[in-house]
């Protein structure tokens, strides 16, 4: 009998592990029976852009919580696939740090390209799983037709995101200030921040890229409030760095070290749950968000119940290229390829990788730890290894150029570790550009469609 597997999101995890099963299927092996089920009525996940917030056309809660202006926070040469390189899918270099919408169209066209599109049924949402003596029960609902299925999967890959679900803190007084609050989640365009002063709590990705995206669009004052550690970059004028806020009245914020700012507007970068509703407890992840969240093999098995899988459920330096090094393993466990060990000798592996991740003493060491993990996967199956040593110093360049300039950092240039192919310097400065379309990024200055006045 042919297994049955269901694969939960087609963001860029979910499309890796369809990408994995159709390389091997490719490769001459019969593959299990796959159903991909995704709410969104497109791939991409995260990098499907909505403009909705809050509630979507379903009655769901909006998924991504990308907005409009975002340009890759870290270098595309960390994130290429090793199997479909930037140069193969533009047919010509380009930047270092592409606006998402470029980035959409690199992770889509792999798949476009295998026709897996066809094992994904869009506008499905699953409701609920129920583990049963042979596999799972799982509920799913077409939210166009409101038709509900349940029915039979012998494994579950889950691949549904967690930069979804915000993490929502209290401040003191915050329901007496009189401006606009709000959560990264939330956050759709900085243009509307012109000639404010605004607040982002929180030291961390959101922070710091939501931060500069105020100050690019002419925000008065963007004041950074941290609670652990400050991120420390040389900010430009217009930019600070302060303590945790610890008290809101009015539109005045106290903040620990006894500063005041009087400010319009609050965004709350505070970060993400792990939240996955559709599964009992027994089966839900439950950790922050870090490198090595407890209870998964090699990163991605349920120790509990090795019949499912999470892809993607780690804190990210290397995005999809990991994605790719676990969906590839997930496949071959599934296939049959890789034996598991048992209970007892995946249980020392968790902890074997709990306790390196306990003592890393900085970021380098993160990234050296992720890349670590990859190539423990990787050596395990037919993924293409690629020079994950090169991809590290390319971390640590690009951490020495936020250093450098945390507002001109994406202005600078890598060679791809896949191809060799050295990065096109953008036709236009990050902190210039204004028009963050695919059209404008492609098309050469000079030519009508890059000289749009915004
Ligand atoms: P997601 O992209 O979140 O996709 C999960 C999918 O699962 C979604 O399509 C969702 O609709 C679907 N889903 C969820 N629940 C269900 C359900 N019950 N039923 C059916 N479908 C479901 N990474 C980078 O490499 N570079 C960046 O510059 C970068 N910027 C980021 C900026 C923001 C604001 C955020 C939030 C993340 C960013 N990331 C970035 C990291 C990002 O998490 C990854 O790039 C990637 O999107 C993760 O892929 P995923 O498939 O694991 O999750
Ligand atoms: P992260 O990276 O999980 O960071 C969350 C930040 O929020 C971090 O600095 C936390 O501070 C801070 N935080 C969390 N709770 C609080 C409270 N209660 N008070 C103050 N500060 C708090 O989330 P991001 O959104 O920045 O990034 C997630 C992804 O989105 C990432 O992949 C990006 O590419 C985009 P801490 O340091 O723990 O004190």
């Amino acid at each position: 009998m042919v297994e049955r597997i269901a694969i939960i999101g087609a963001g860029p995890s979910g499309m890796a592990q369809l990408r994995a099963f159709e390389a091997a299927r490719e490769g001459g092996a019969e593959i299990p029976e796959i159903v991909c089920f995704e709410k969104q009525s497109d791939w991409g996940g995260q990098w499907n852009y909505s403009w909705r917030t809050g509630i979507d056309q379903h009655g769901e809660p909006v998924h991504s919580s990308m907005y409009r202006n975002l340009w890759s926070n870290g270098p595309k040469e960390a994130l290429e696939f090793a199997d479909y390189s930037f140069d193969e899918h533009f047919g010509k270099p380009i930047s270092s740090y592409p606006p998402r919408a470029v980035l959409w169209d690199y992770i889509a066209g792999r798949v476009e390209a295998s026709d897996v599109r066809r094992f994904v049924r869009f506008n499905t949402i699953v409701r609920w799983t129920r583990e049963t003596e042979d596999g799972f029960t799982v509920a799913s609902e077409n939210l166009t037709s409101g038709d509900t299925v349940t029915e039979q999967f012998d494994r579950i890959i889950v691949a549904s995101g967690h930069f979804s679900f915000p993490n929502v803190p209290d401040f003191e007084g915050l329901e007496n200030f009189t401006g606009e609050v709000m959560h990264a989640h939330d956050f759709r365009g900085a243009e509307r921040l012109e000639g404010k002063r605004v607040l982002m709590i929180g030291a961390s990705y959101s922070a710091e890229d939501i931060g500069m995206q105020a100050h690019k669009m002419g925000a008065e004052l963007v004041t950074l409030s941290y609670r652990s550690h400050a991120m420390g970059f040389d900010w430009p004028d217009g930019v600070e760095e302060l303590p945790l806020a610890i008290g809101f009245d009015g539109n005045r914020v106290t903040f620990r070290d006894g500063s005041v700012r009087e400010v319009d507007a609050v965004v709350l970068c505070t970060g993400y749950l792990h939240k996955y509703p559709f599964l009992p407890d027994s089966l839900a992840l439950s950790s922050p968000n870090n490198l090595y969240p407890d209870g998964l093999y090699k990163g991605t098995v349920w120790q509990q119940n090795p019949h499912l899988f999470y892809v993607g459920a780690q804190d990210q330096w290397f995005t999809f290229n990991m994605f790719d090094a676990q969906a590839w393993f997930v496949r071959d466990v599934i296939l049959g390829r890789i034996e598991l060990p048992d209970a007892e000798e995946r249980a020392a592996d968790i902890r074997h990788w709990l306790a390196e991740y306990a003592a890393l003493p900085d970021h380098d060491s993160e990234v050296v730890y992720q890349a670590n993990y990859i190539r423990d996967l990787i050596e395990r199956t037919d993924y293409p290894m690629f020079d994950l040593d090169e991809v590290v110093r390319i971390f640590q360049a690009w951490q020495q150029d936020k250093q450098v300039d945390i507002a001109r950092y994406r202005d600078k240039t890598y060679p791809s570790v896949m191809t060799g192919t050295m990065a096109a310097v953008h036709h236009t400065p990050w902190l210039e550009e204004m028009d963050d379309s695919i059209e404008r990024y492609l098309t050469p200055v000079g030519h009508p469609a890059s000289s749009s006045e915004h």
